[in-house]
C-alpha cells in the first residue's frame, strides 16, 4: 500500500479539501499536512510549481490539483475509464480551474466599488459563457465566487443563493443538485464528520 501525504493550507475549502475529499472517498489514509502561512513561506520554493496542493505518494511530490484528482479517481472508480467520457471530465476541470484563476483575482480586490465593477465585467462577460456551458449559475455580483463541496456557504455559487430566473433555467439548477450529491456522499458525510 502507497504512503500517501497531501499537503495543503488549514483550512477545509478549495483545491486543498477537494483532493482530501478524494482520497477520503477513495478510501485511502493519508497524513493530511497542514501548513500556516509561516511554514509555507519556508516550503514554497521547494514545491514542483510554488503552489499547493501537493500529494506525496511513497515520497514523489505531485503538483497541480487536477492531476491529483485524476490520479486518485482513475485508480479508485471515481473518474471514467472511457475515453471520451474522461476527457469530458478533465475538460470541465480544467474550466474549473480557468474560473478560479480569472475570478480570484476578483475576490481579493480590497476597494468595494472597484471589486462590484470587475464582478459586474465577469457577470456580463465571463461568467456568460460559462452559463452556456449550463455549469453554473451568474449571481455573483454582490458575493464572492467559490466552488468547493466544503462548506454549506462554499457549496452555493458566490456564497449566495442562486436565482434560477435570473439565468438560464435548469443550469443552476443542474449545478445546486450535482453539489447536493456531493454533500450527501456518505463518504463526504464521513469526511465531515470526523472534525
Ligand atoms: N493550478 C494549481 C493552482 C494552485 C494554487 O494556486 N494554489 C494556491 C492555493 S489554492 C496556493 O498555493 N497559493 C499560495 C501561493 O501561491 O503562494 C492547482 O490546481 O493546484
Amino acid at each position: 500500500m502507497a504512503l500517501y501525504k497531501l499537503t495543503y493550507f488549514d483550512a477545509a475549502a478549495s483545491r486543498g479539501e477537494e483532493c482530501r475529499l478524494a482520497l477520503h472517498v477513495a478510501g485511502l489514509s493519508f497524513e493530511d499536512e497542514r501548513l500556516n502561512r509561516d511554514q509555507w513561506t519556508v516550503r514554497k520554493a521547494s514545491t514542483p510549481f510554488g503552489a499547493l496542493p501537493v500529494l506525496t505518494v511513497d515520497g514523489r511530490p505531485l503538483a497541480q490539483s487536477n492531476a491529483i484528482l485524476r490520479f486518485i479517481g482513475s485508480q479508485h472508480g471515481l473518474h471514467p475509464a472511457e475515453p471520451f467520457e474522461a476527457a469530458l471530465h478533465e475538460s470541465l476541470m480544467c474550466a474549473v480551474e480557468d474560473l478560479r484563476t480569472r475570478m480570484g483575482p476578483i475576490i481579493r480586490i480590497k476597494d468595494e466599488v472597484e471589486k462590484k465593477r470587475a464582478r459586474q465585467e465577469a457577470a456580463a462577460g465571463y461568467l456568460q459563457e460559462w452559463g452556456a456551458a449550463e455549469h453554473v449559475g451568474r449571481d455573483v455580483i454582490d458575493r464572492p465566487l467559490q466552488i468547493c463541496p466544503d462548506s454549506d456557504e462554499q457549496l452555493q455559487i458566490g456564497h449566495a443563493q442562486l436565482r434560477p430566473r435570473q439565468v438560464r433555467p435548469g443550469a443552476d439548477l443542474t449545478l445546486l443538485r450535482l453539489v447536493e450529491a456531493v454533500k450527501q456522499h456518505p463518504r463526504v458525510v464521513d469526511w465531515y464528520a470526523r472534525k
